[in-house]
């Protein structure tokens, strides 16, 4: 414990034992409807970094904020379990997946506890237990029944040497090298199990319209994920030709000699552009492709060697066909080209060189003419005709109107897309999404079984919801996949027909765990299903949930997928799970983000050890807002301590000279009539709160903790600035404060708010349990109730605003006039009248201001003033905008003179205009009192 310090371990560990065994965190299963409030699971990785403090900072402040409003609060911590890191670290230790898996825990557990972080640990829940994963598979099992689960083949990453498949994360660089042995990877089709989230499409699109508690951002990366396009299938006749390899002629007078390839359909966005197509492309595995690799050799040589759909530049070969344009009737060459995707549209499609970017690069590696056919829109003005755009450089891709396009041309884009769809046989709207199927198939260990046997009669049969969960066998260190070897697991009988059979080595993706885990919490213990659906219905959705940015596309989205089918086979009454979510930024360290790779990494078990939980958490919370990245900083760790030592010393200090009285019951106007400085304070505090209380609302813990930061600030000038404080408001101010602060810093402010009790913290750590509980129960994360404000939040800042501008109007005067030493300072504030002519003035919509004023009695009686003043309202009229009333203004100056008067050593007075000389009071406006200083 430095100088400056206190003893956080003994605080934070007193408390945190008292929270444990009075179950403070508890959330009650008859709860009607908690705050939910979440935060993103984490994987055990063996130790908390600063990433995931910050997230549960976030998540934890709010949960305990909403819980000091009154509030129900589900707040819940569990663990993603499974995972690739789990098993090759088994590997390297020789261990075994699971005991690394569960140790990892044990440590992160302890660091969260040490956080102060308060979860319902009864919830607790973990993926990789059979309790949880037997769920992956009666999930697995629903989503079949309803047609939502599909075997078909897919590509995976394979390493010949190992003969073994590898994740993504195994194959490294470049080359494209196994993790293991340095052999390069193939490809390798395998029969793979997908989810088929496509059939949800247009529901997870839409429904993106109404997520308004979720960032812009995340929303806009779903929309591009999902990739929905409207556009139309054009059907082109795909014919040989007898002339010899690539001698195909361009105008297409050949077309039709040869052998015909029937129609093939091509998506395109820009069905404007049909006249521009100069070429069509068909995906290397598209089926004519195929065939023609078997007597092309060039085609056979692209095919399998060069193409490279990954690579940054269009390849393609050109075959003998040709393509005759079903709206013009043109025909044009066929090439096989890499940058056509197989699962894209139809796996084939018009190049339009002119207006594509993609396509005029190749076409100018090609060879292939570049026909523009879009003009930009003509200057209206000048009446000009369409000019076509410059083409040689580059395309133009912007819509505009139709050139060199036949009886279309002069129609603008949108117009011509629908005319071309309409006109032409066979054509028709369609809409393509970039969204593909969920391959849920991972070929590891350390996952959930797929509840799949595999019979030879009977094919690939479901493991029966009676039989479920498929357990893990006990891992077996191979190069392979270790089901592959749990030979005696593996061999088992059909469900079905009862022969010898083999169950699927295959297990899960994990995220399949995370798209529905929110929903486990609710009830983490039933047997008999994934969720109690009553209760789910209920406490559903989550009502906050804050997480990194890196899961904004798949794990949302399938969460999204799986609660919108659970919702249509389940009857779980909500469709979309997460109602409001946080993306929080990340924590750097000299600008780059921290990261074990990079070695920048600060360990907040040593900040905890050094400067405690509270110091970690208030650092990060005040340092910027959740969404922001901002930089660590030991100096700013090191202030905030010095912060919460001399708040504590401050409640310390003042607590024996306190009352006992219930602050929320003291009169603190009635001590503001009697201490005008009390009554500045006083109004600081509701000031405060009001600021405050909406900041949480929003999460902008840094804005809320600026405040109050300045309200200790305030108390601690009132205590040195005043002999004998007012008990009452002093004591206010302090209980104010601590509770605004318990959401931060929980446990520094539970001692505190006792200390303020007048109760003995350290009667918390003695033996006697009825103690302990009737004190956490008194205390501020369990008994207390958020302060409430007398004042709203606009009130309170025109407060503030008016002293701030007097006081500068002070010292310009000052300044200007030269004035050494001031005598005395006298603040007059404006008669009534104007204030009733203000606000006349900003709800007239009377083009003669001065006569509506006038028609006012006691206005017209203020003569040549009025017309002067109601001159200076006309000439601002658009500016203008709502002061306090004039006994308002009064009230705030007076309480606030004592700052003037003890920033300029001057006596000050504020008086009512009517008070005043007349010279002076003339000037005296509303937001804006005269100011009369005598030398
Ligand atoms: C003709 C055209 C003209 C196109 C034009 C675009 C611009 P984007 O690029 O996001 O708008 N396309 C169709 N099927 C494809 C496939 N299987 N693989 C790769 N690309 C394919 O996506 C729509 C466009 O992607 C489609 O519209 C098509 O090119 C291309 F001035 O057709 B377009
Ligand atoms: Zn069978």
């Amino acid at each position: 414990m430095s100088d400056e310090g206190y003893d956080h371990a003994a605080i934070e560990r007193r408390w945190q034992d008292a929270w444990d065994e009075t179950d403070a965190y508890r959330t009650p299963d008859d709860v009607e409807d908690p705050t939910y409030v979440l935060g993103m699971y984490p994987y055990p990785s063996g130790k908390l970094h600063m990433g995931h403090v910050r997230n549960y900072t976030i998540t934890d402040a709010y949960a305990r904020y909403r819980r000091l409003r009154g509030d129900d609060v589900l707040h819940p911590m569990g663990w993603d379990a499974f995972g690739l890191p789990a098993e090759n670290a088994a590997k390297e230790r020789d261990t075994n997946p699971r005991d690394w898996t569960f140790d990892c825990i044990d440590t992160m557990k302890t660091q969260m506890r040490s956080m102060g972080f308060g979860y319902d640990w009864e919830r607790e829940i973990t993926t990789c237990t059979p309790e949880y994963y037997e769920w992956n598979q009666w999930l697995f099992r629903r989503f079949h029944e309803e047609g939502l689960a599909e075997r078909r083949d897919a590509e995976v990453n394979w390493c010949p040497e190992c003969e073994t498949v590898l994740a993504d994360e195994q194959v490294e660089g470049e080359e494209e090298l196994c993790w293991r042995c340095d052999t390069p990877v193939e490809q390798r089709e395998l029969e793979q199990w997908f989810l088929k989230i496509t059939e949800y499409a247009d529901e997870l699109v839409d429904g993106i319209d109404d997520l308004e508690g979720w960032p812009d951002s995340v929303r806009q990366m779903q929309r591009n994920w999902i990739g929905r396009q409207y556009g139309t299938r054009l059907p082109f006749t795909i014919t040989g030709t007898e002339g010899e390899s690539g001698e195909a002629d361009e105008t297409g007078d050949e077309a039709g000699d040869g052998h015909d390839y029937g129609t093939v359909e091509a998506f395109t966005t820009r069905a404007d552009t049909v006249f521009g197509a100069t070429f069509f492309a068909l995906a290397p595995d598209h089926p004519i492709a195929e065939e023609l690799a078997e007597t092309d050799e060039a085609v056979h040589e692209f095919i399998h060697h060069e193409a490279d759909p990954e690579g940054d530049e269009p390849n393609g070969v050109r075959t003998d066909l040709v393509a005759t344009n079903p709206v013009t009737g043109e025909a044009i060459p066929v090439f096989v080209a890499d940058f056509v995707l197989s699962d894209v549209g139809t796996g084939a499609l018009m190049g339009v060189p002119a207006h594509d970017d993609r396509d005029h690069l190749f076409a100018s590696k090609m060879d292939i003419p570049i026909k523009p056919v879009i003009a930009p829109e003509p200057d209206d003005s000048e009446g000009a005709e369409p000019e076509p755009p410059d083409v040689s450089e580059g395309a133009f891709t912007d819509d505009g109107v139709l050139v060199n396009s036949g009886e279309y041309s002069g129609l603008d884009s949108e117009t011509a897309r629908e005319r071309i769809t309409a006109d032409t046989d066979g054509a028709e709207e369609a809409t393509q999404y970039r969204l593909r199927d969920w391959g849920i198939s991972r070929q590891r260990y350390w996952g959930t079984p797929i509840p799949v046997v595999h019979c030879e009669e009977c094919g690939p049969v479901l493991v029966p919801e009676a039989d479920l969960p498929v357990e893990l066998p006990e891992f077996i260190n191979t190069t392979g996949n270790p089901l592959d070897a749990a030979d005696e697991w593996k061999e088992t009988t059909c469900p079905e027909c009862g022969a010898p059979a083999t169950r699927e080595t295959d297990t899960m993706d994990t995220f399949v765990d995370s798209s529905w885990y929110f929903l486990r919490y609710i009830s983490p213990d039933l047997t008999e299903a994934p969720f109690d659906l009553e209760r789910a219905n209920d406490w559903m959705p989550v009502d906050q949930y804050v997480g990194g940015i890196e899961h904004a596309v798949m794990h949302l989205l399938y969460s999204r997928f799986v609660t919108k089918v659970l919702a249509d086979t389940e009857g779980l009454a909500h469709r979309e799970p997460f109602t409001n979510l946080l993306a929080q930024g990340m924590v750097q360290l000299e600008g780059e983000k921290m990261s074990k790779s990079k070695g920048n990494v600060v360990s907040p078990q040593r900040i905890v050890e050094e400067y405690g939980a509270d110091t970690a958490r208030l650092f990060m919370m005040q340092a910027a807002q959740p969404e922001r990245d901002f930089d660590w900083s030991e100096e700013g760790v090191r202030s905030t301590y010095r912060f919460l030592t001399r708040l504590k010393t401050l409640v310390e200090e003042d607590a024996d000279s306190l009352t006992q009285a219930d602050p929320e019951e003291a009169d603190t106007d009635a001590s503001a009539e009697e201490y005008p400085i009390a009554g500045y304070v006083a109004d600081e505090i509701d000031a405060t709160i009001a600021v405050a209380t909406e900041e949480y609302d929003d999460l902008t813990f840094n804005t809320a903790l600026r405040e109050t930061q300045g309200l200790v600030g305030t108390l601690r000038s009132y205590t040195e600035y005043v002999d004998d404080p007012d008990p009452a408001v002093l004591e206010r101010g302090l209980s104010v404060v601590i509770r605004l602060l318990a959401p931060v810093t929980p446990h520094l402010t539970e001692e505190l708010y006792a200390t303020l009790r007048d109760v003995d913290p350290e009667a918390v750590a003695a033996d006697s349990d009825a103690d302990v509980e009737s004190i956490v129960e008194a205390g501020v994360v369990v008994g207390a109730d958020w302060p409430t404000a007398d004042v709203d939040r606009e009130t309170a800042e025109k407060r503030r605003q008016l002293v701030e501008n007097t006081r500068e109007d002070v010292r310009q005067i000052i300044d200007v006039a030269g004035i050494e030493d001031p005598e005395a300072i006298e603040v007059v504030v404006a008669p009534d009248w104007k204030y009733d002519a203000l606000s006349i003035a900003i709800d007239s919509e009377a083009d003669n201001l001065i006569g509506e004023l006038m028609a006012e009695p006691h206005i017209r009686e203020q003569g040549d003033a009025a017309a002067s003043y109601g001159q200076d309202l006309q000439a601002d009229r658009e500016a203008l905008s709502m002061t306090l009333r004039g006994d308002a203004e009064f009230d705030a100056l007076r309480s606030a003179a004592w700052l003037i008067e003890r920033e300029f050593d001057a006596p000050v007075r504020v008086v009512r205009a009517q008070d005043a000389a007349d010279d002076v009071a003339r000037q005296a406006e509303p937001g804006r009192p005269a100011i009369n200083i005598e030398e």
